[in-house]
């Protein structure tokens, strides 16, 4: 596998708005994140993937972007962005975008001049279906609730949005509106930035003709995603925005895929295809969904064997031919302790294991901000205190069905988007050092115990754990490049493996359960004696001098050893 620094580097998102306040005025902001540099340094990470900037009227937290070529007032100015970016590259950390390309906002000037008439010139640069008021062109349901369809009065016509109605999708058909983005990516990597995630990327081609999805439960509008998924034009447009943008320039490629399969994903990352770097899939997201009419906003239960079932498929499936982008959490998900560890008693110790499985897991790791102090899921009393529009217009779908607020407030808890949007906790003052003011979501009030400033004077803090594993995957070469292999596959509570290049191996031993349970390694695995590279246990002397063949492991306990 050719070796590159992104294949080396260990990502951290920022989600700006949530990160740090400089002025007072209780939205996180770009001085904010400058002045956070030093922290990020000093936790080890090579990249930051900040969340949306550009200009936008916040109808979705920056992924409505009003004009590409500038950045939120709320947020700072272009000279703001500058500063960042050279301050950030003088500390040797680089910087990749959100490049949100799937859509705009309803307030970009193409789509205000789009929407005046059938005739305008930017008409074609919007997915547009004439009709009759009240008459949708077919059953297709948003990610957001309701109708991909939202009528125009002025023309009488639907226009799709497979996000919130204020995100009108961009007509990737018409080569205007690709030439338009090539000029503007362009743009930003002239500035020097270091890459992009690029946003819903695999929903840009829409199936031909609009057909209605089977409609299993009868309702008006069912979960069509099928129709705009992966399809053939996806590729076409980004193997043509890698050769005429992209291979000009040093930088990092990551696509947000939900729905793509590890075989779907190689048509993306495969080296030689010439599109991405990386994706971000979903399927171990998508999990704990039942699905159906419930979508995401269930719970249901999974084993283990499933989590491990599934990325040992992508783990196998890309080696050798493409990368994995590794991640538990982000701004869409709950947190992960909350969600796969334990938010209680076993906080600490659990964050700590997870961080152990993506970091030594073949591909790059992505950390979510706060996830390095063990931030948890919040559980604010009403609906009003939420402000995510998914949340919205979810609270909204169900009220109109009947569904009690209690029971819609308990599925917002487990999985709403706003677990993850709780402003960063930095110290156990007011607001918990995140502003002076009063910030634009309530803190979550578990910030006395879980801040930046108690990680920072606890050795034996999580965020300590992450800096030691970022350092150790650095100095090793199995750990970055080697060949993952599963053992324990039927186990219902390790989840075990080991990573092998051409001069070392690594074993890596999870307790993904609250109980204590007995480890029995595969006779001849363990040859000469083992070394312990970093533990979670709390008894790290008797991990490193038991037996390692046969033992007990602690709850969530967590090992990787070079043997
Ligand atoms: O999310 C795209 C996406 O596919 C969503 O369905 C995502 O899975 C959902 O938010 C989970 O509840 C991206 C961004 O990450 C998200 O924040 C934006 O809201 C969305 O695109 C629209 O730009
Ligand atoms: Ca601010």
């Amino acid at each position: 596998m050719k070796r590159t620094w992104w294949k080396e580097s260990v990502a951290y998102q920022i989600y700006p708005r949530s990160f740090m306040d400089s002025n007072g005025d209780g939205i996180g902001d770009l001085q904010g994140v400058i002045s956070k540099l030093d922290y990020l340094n000093q936790l080890g990470v090579d990249v930051i993937w900040i969340c949306p900037i550009y200009d936008s009227p916040n109808d979705d937290n920056g992924y409505d972007i009003r004009n590409y070529y500038d950045i939120m007032r709320e947020f700072g100015t272009m000279a703001d962005f500058e500063e960042l970016l050279a301050q950030a590259h003088e500390r040797g950390l680089k910087i990749i975008m959100d490049l949100v390309v799937n859509h705009t906002s309803d307030e970009h000037p193409w789509f205000i001049e789009s929407r005046q008439s059938p005739e305008s010139e930017k008409r074609d640069y919007y997915i547009w279906q004439d009709g009759e008021k009240g008459q949708l062109p077919n059953n297709w349901e948003s990610f957001f609730s309701g109708p991909v369809w939202e009528w125009d009065e002025a023309s009488q016509s639907h226009y799709l949005h497979l996000f919130s109605r204020k995100q009108p999708d961009l007509n990737w058909e018409n080569p205007k509106v690709v030439e338009e983005i090539h000029a503007m990516v362009k743009w930003w990597l002239d500035k020097g930035i270091d890459g992009f995630r690029v946003d819903a990327i695999n929903h840009i081609g829409k199936a031909k003709g609009y057909p209605n999805a089977p409609n299993p439960d009868k309702l008006d509008v069912v979960p069509a995603h099928y129709y705009f998924l992966n399809l053939p034009l996806v590729h076409d447009k980004l193997r043509e925005m890698n050769e005429n943008v992209f291979s000009h320039y040093d930088i990092m490629t990551v696509g947000e895929a939900p729905g793509t399969s590890p075989r779907e994903a190689l048509l993306y990352v495969e080296e030689a295809r010439k599109e991405l770097d990386m994706v971000f899939h979903f399927e171990h997201m998508n999990m704990d969904h039942p699905g159906g009419s419930q979508g995401k906003w269930g719970l249901k239960p999974f084993p283990l064997t499933r989590l491990k079932q599934v990325m040992t498929r992508w783990q196998e499936e890309l080696h050798g031919k493409g990368w994995n982008a590794n991640y538990l959490s982000n701004h869409d998900q709950p947190r992960q302790v909350s969600r796969f560890g334990d938010e209680g008693e076993y906080r600490t110790k659990s964050a700590k294991m997870l961080a152990t499985f993506i970091h030594t897991l073949e591909g790059t790791p992505f950390i979510y901000q706060g996830e390095e102090i063990g931030m948890t899921n919040v559980k604010f009393d009403s609906i009003a205190a939420y402000r995510d529009v998914e949340i919205r217009n979810y609270h909204q779908a169900q009220r109109k069905r009947g569904k009690s607020e209690a029971d819609i407030l308990k599925a917002v808890w487990v999985k709403g988007r706003d677990n993850a949007r709780t402003p960063m906790q930095w110290d156990d003052s007011a607001q918990a050092g995140f502003t002076t003011g009063e910030p634009w979501i309530a803190v979550n009030d578990n910030y006395r115990a879980i801040n930046v400033e108690q990680a920072l004077q606890d050795p034996s803090s999580v965020f300590y754990y992450y800096q030691k594993l970022i350092a150790l995957r650095k100095q090793s070469d199995a750990w970055v490049y080697g060949r993952y292999e599963l053992l324990l596959e039927e186990h219902p509570d390790i989840y075990a493996y080991t990573r092998t290049s051409a001069e070392e191996k690594l074993l890596i031993i999870l307790n993904f359960s609250a109980r204590e349970v007995s480890l029995q390694l595969p006779d001849g695995l363990v040859k000469a004696s083992p070394e312990l590279l970093i533990t979670n246990a709390d008894e790290a002397e008797a991990a490193k001098q038991a037996d390692l063949s046969a033992r007990m492991l602690e709850p969530y306990e967590a090992a990787v050893y070079r043997i």
